[in-house]
């Protein structure tokens, strides 16, 4: 009998055939076997999918200016991806699975009235108008790397604040260890709720410390704007050190809690996505490396790629924060 070596008996594509759309097929194919009510759904092929809707026009959105960030680490010196880019190649699975979905289908979700409950183990649990987080601070741009665990990176200059300046307000009890974030959830206006896969809605969660880090951002615009609906309109996450689908768009609730929160990701593939989910270009996913990624908007899929960087270039700020952390273990 042939020994035991770690390599499955099965047929595997040799890494150099694994390609960016073998990826992006192979998650997609892993929710739609997830989604215990898609018999109905037929999703178009990766490579195959219709031409895109058109995104909304950038001068329809109102203005939000930022003045530059001072916290270290949010002025990364890198050119921004294209615009048109970042706004017509999403995730955002609850319009659906396909890159293109969010841009076609979220304009038409309502975004005001808005609120957002914080609620939990804090001092001043409330419903925060839209209105009244938008002035609580000062908004700045920060330009931060947006890294996704399907190996592909953006540059995006983002408009907001850091998350801690909220929870200072709410005041977090000595019992309360991670937040959880809980987005929206519509079903009139996301096709993708639906298909199932996920477990609705979208939830995300950081330990307290990770959310209290000044590079934790609560995203209101990007490129001067107010968030296109596409990219987590009105108000969404940004942890720039983390793979991408910590991200939480769409933010309707934020709750202090005592224990780690399950998260959508974990929920539907506890192996392959972890609740840390730090960019670690050492720690490979199950099914592909993380060592390097494509940036949108620079050449295409047959450009050279580059390099990912532990905790995606931010390990100067967060490293501190996982002294001692098996990141293997932790992933
Ligand atoms: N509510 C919600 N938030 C989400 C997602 C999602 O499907 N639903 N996808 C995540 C993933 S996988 C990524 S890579 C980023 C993409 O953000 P962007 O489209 O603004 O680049 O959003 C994250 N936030
Ligand atoms: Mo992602």
């Amino acid at each position: 009998m042939r020994k035991h070596s770690g390599t499955p008996w099965f047929p595997q594509p040799a890494a150099s055939a694994i390609t960016p759309q073998h990826i992006f097929a192979e998650r997609r194919r892993l929710l739609q076997l997830l989604a215990a009510t898609s018999a109905t759904a037929s999703l178009s092929p990766w490579a195959a999918r219709e031409a895109m809707a058109a995104p909304a026009a950038m001068d329809k959105l109102a203005a939000l200016p930022g003045k530059a960030s001072t916290v270290p680490g949010t002025q990364l010196a890198a050119k921004p991806t294209p615009w048109d880019d970042a706004t017509s190649y999403n995730n955002f699975y609850e319009f659906g699975y396909d890159k293109a979905d969010p841009a076609r289908y979220a304009p038409a979700m309502p975004t005001r009235p808005w609120s957002v409950r914080v609620e939990g183990l804090v001092q001043k649990p409330g419903t925060w108008a839209l209105e009244d987080l938008l002035r609580l601070q000062p908004m700045e741009e920060r330009i931060y790397r947006l890294r996704c665990v399907e190996g592909w990176s953006m540059v995006i200059p983002w408009v907001g604040y850091s998350l801690a300046a909220l929870l200072k307000q709410v005041q977090p009890l000595g019992s309360a260890k991670f937040v959880e974030f809980v987005t929206q959830a519509d079903p009139e206006h996301m096709p993708g709720l639906r298909r199932g896969g996920l477990d609705w809605p979208y939830t995300e969660g950081l330990r307290l410390d990770e959310a209290l880090h000044p590079l934790t951002l609560l995203a209101f615009g990007m490129y001067g704007r107010v968030l296109p609906n596409q990219n987590g309109a009105p108000v969404r996450l940004v942890v720039p050190w983390k793979y991408g689908f910590k991200n939480a768009k769409s933010l309707v609730a934020i709750r202090l809690v005592e224990h780690m929160p399950a998260t959508a990701w974990v929920k539907a593939a506890p192996h392959e996505y972890g609740f840390y989910a730090n960019v670690n270009p050492g720690v490979p996913h199950r099914r592909w490396s993380q060592a390097s990624e494509r940036v949108i908007g620079q050449g295409g899929l047959l450009a050279p790629k580059r390099a990912t960087e532990l905790f995606n270039g931010y390990a100067e700020q967060v490293g501190s924060l996982y002294t001692g952390m098996d990141l293997k273990r932790y992933y």
